[in-house]
């Protein structure tokens, strides 16, 4: 079974999505994600004039060889867009050699190890009242597990607050609500603002209040996005200790992975890292030394389901648990693969599930479910996801970036 042809599909159903099909010369069609967002067109370019070229006549059942291929044949290692790109190609050939199976991916990942994957939904306010209506929505939704964002005072607009001033809307009503979407379309990213001390001032105070309203059963989570130093981060991660995180995310930028050590030694709450990793190399000081709990990457940006299996086997390890990255800017297709895997591995944590758009429903048309705060994989053969060509091109692409973030001093700092 051979790869006769590969394309690479561009479509923006309300935000920008980069598509891998892989097609057989005996039919079998195959689907990758490969968006990095605010940066879709690289990996785009990357896969059509570097990658596409290289598969065609390449025996689509050669899964390993063929990531080894792309891993140390282009010399230049690493990376998110080489990553994604070698994520497409690898998820899209899972996807066709699970077809030619006849059976659902996670059969082939080793079985069923579950029913379903825990979930946590982003829950945001500006204040309290609306943080708490949206953790209430949320649960209603039948969520178990949620992250808690909140406005800081001072601070016109702060991530991961779908009422800041700048959250964009997506096509779907409810999304645009209570969950934030940081990509914005145009040409230039928005530009947003921090003060740290304001900050670490305010976050105990709000986790207190949820715990209060909530009580100490919920789990909770919160990340921090990468804007603290070491010593911030020792210093939230010990004033948010008595409620009780499922975890604390991103706390400091994490290229310089020593620096954890100086956060463990100073608190207990369970940290979560990785959502911007891509291979397991990124990985293996933190988990040799235990400095983290979770690992966030998704399939789409760490080498696919064969890159991220082989990290969450090192992981295991060291008792070190899944908790994959799950935005909105992970097409349903690396969702899926997510799911597939999760099913599958023993060291499954939690699943990041930010729900998509209709738009994005009616584009890829995704046969898992979300049901009791589980998400479940599709049953039939491959991933369970499909690509409507004429939906896909009635939504042509469109600049969209992440903000930037500056301090009160107008220095760029990490967004
Ligand atoms: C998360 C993430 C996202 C990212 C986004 C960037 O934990 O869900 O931090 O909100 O900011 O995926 O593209
Ligand atoms: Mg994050």
């Amino acid at each position: 079974m051979k790869i006769e042809s590969a394309e690479v599909l561009v479509s923006s159903p309300g935000r920008n999505f980069v598509t891998l099909r892989i097609t057989t010369d005996t039919g079998v069609t195959g689907l990758g994600d490969a968006t990095v967002n605010g940066r879709e067109l690289s990996v785009a370019s990357y896969l059509a004039d570097h990658i596409v070229p290289l598969l065609i006549g390449l025996d689509a059942h050669r899964i390993e060889d063929t990531w080894q291929y792309l891993y140390r044949g282009a010399y230049w290692r690493r990376g998110p867009i080489t990553m994604a790109a070698i994520a497409a190609v690898d998820t899209a050939l899972w996807d066709i050699k699970a077809k030619v199976a006849g059976l659902p991916l996670y059969q082939l990942l080793g079985g069923r190890s579950r029913e379903g994957l825990l979930c946590y939904g982003h829950a945001s306010g500006a204040e309290l009242p609306e943080l708490f209506d949206s953790i209430r929505h949320h649960q209603e939704e039948g969520y178990r597990a949620i992250r808690v964002q909140t406005g800081v005072p001072g601070l016109p607009s702060v991530y991961g607050v779908a009422s800041s001033a700048n959250a964009a809307t997506t096509a779907d009503g409810v999304t645009s609500r209570y969950d934030h979407e940081p990509a914005r379309p145009g040409a230039k990213p928005v530009e947003e603002s921090w003060d740290t001390r304001a900050y670490i001032r305010h976050i105990p105070t709000v986790f207190e209040a949820v715990r209060n309203e909530f009580g100490p059963e919920l789990p909770l989570l919160h990340d921090a996005h990468h804007r603290l130093t070491p010593i911030e981060a020792a210093k939230v991660g010990k004033s948010l200790e008595p409620y009780d995180l499922f975890w604390l995310e991103d706390v400091t930028p994490a290229e310089n992975q020593a620096v954890l050590r100086r956060v463990r030694e100073h608190t207990t709450t369970p940290l979560a890292i990785g959502e911007v990793f891509n291979t397991i190399f990124d990985y293996k000081d933190l988990f040799e030394e235990q400095l983290i709990d979770y690992v966030r990457s998704p399939v789409t940006h760490a080498g696919g389901i064969t890159g991220l299996r082989r990290i969450f086997d090192y992981a295991a390890v060291y008792q070190i648990r899944s908790g994959v990255h799950g935005p909105t800017d992970v097409s349903p297709v690396g969702l899926a693969a997510a799911i597939h895997l999760g099913i599958a591995i023993p060291n499954f944590g939690i699943q990041e599930y930010m729900k998509h758009s209709e738009a994005t429903h009616e584009l890829f048309r995704p046969g898992y479910t979300f049901e009791d705060g589980l998400l479940k994989p599709s049953e039939t053969p491959g991933l369970g996801v499909d690509y409507d060509d004429e939906v896909g091109a009635a939504h042509a692409y469109a600049p969209a970036y992440l903000p930037v973030n500056r301090l009160l001093d107008g220095s760029m700092h990490n967004w």
